[in-house]
């Protein structure tokens, strides 16, 4: 897209909504904006993350999620974008399983964190506050939201887990735990 094509964007954007926040979100966004709306284990929606295409490449995200228990959650993009429960050959269900392993495009195989070179699903623990309310802003440089991109997370599903993430693989999966929340990631409604 060309910064003429941005700059007709971020106009639309201040004529629509008029605020300041559609401002600083037209001036820091070039592609549509995508979005995952967030469910707990019951199904009930409890919030939404969103993820914006930065021009110098990566994803801005946006989470702001309830129904969690106090601390730090491990957050992850996982493979698939389905947020079903997956029942095993002895009928073990488990919740949100249908969306698969971490994202790991480079195969690395390595659950590392954030900052590590590990799945480039990996994402900050997530922090609820003593009412379970958890909210978080951050840019991810290796995740994007370009079609056709091995990179891409459009179509997948960001995963809240139990328990904080150690950013290891001992225990496996960074210790995080259960799947206690999920959101497909497709395109905002409108
Ligand atoms: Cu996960």
């Amino acid at each position: 897209m060309t910064s003429r094509a941005y700059l007709t964007v971020g106009a639309a954007c201040v004529l629509l909504a008029g605020s300041a926040a559609a401002a600083r979100v037209a001036s820091a966004a070039v592609a549509p904006t995508f979005a995952a709306y967030i469910v707990d284990t019951t199904g009930k929606e409890v919030g939404r993350a969103t993820f914006v295409g930065v021009d110098t490449g990566g994803v801005l995200v946006r989470i702001d999620t309830l129904g969690l228990t106090p601390g730090n959650h491990g957050l992850h993009i996982h493979e698939n974008g389905s947020c079903n429960a997956l029942r095993d050959t002895v009928g073990k269900v488990t919740p949100f399983g249908a969306a698969g392993g971490h994202f790991d495009p480079a195969a690395t195989m390595q659950h590392r964190g954030p900052s590590g070179m590990g799945h480039a699903g990996d994402l900050p623990n997530l922090t609820a506050t003593d009412a379970g309310h958890a909210r978080a802003t951050f840019y991810v440089d290796r995740l994007s939201v370009t079609p056709g991109v091995p990179t891409n997370i459009v179509g997948r599903a960001i995963v809240v887990h139990a328990n904080e993430d150690n950013y290891t693989d001992v225990p496996p999966l960074g210790g995080s735990g259960g799947r206690v929340e999920c959101g497909e990631i497709g395109p905002q409604r409108s």
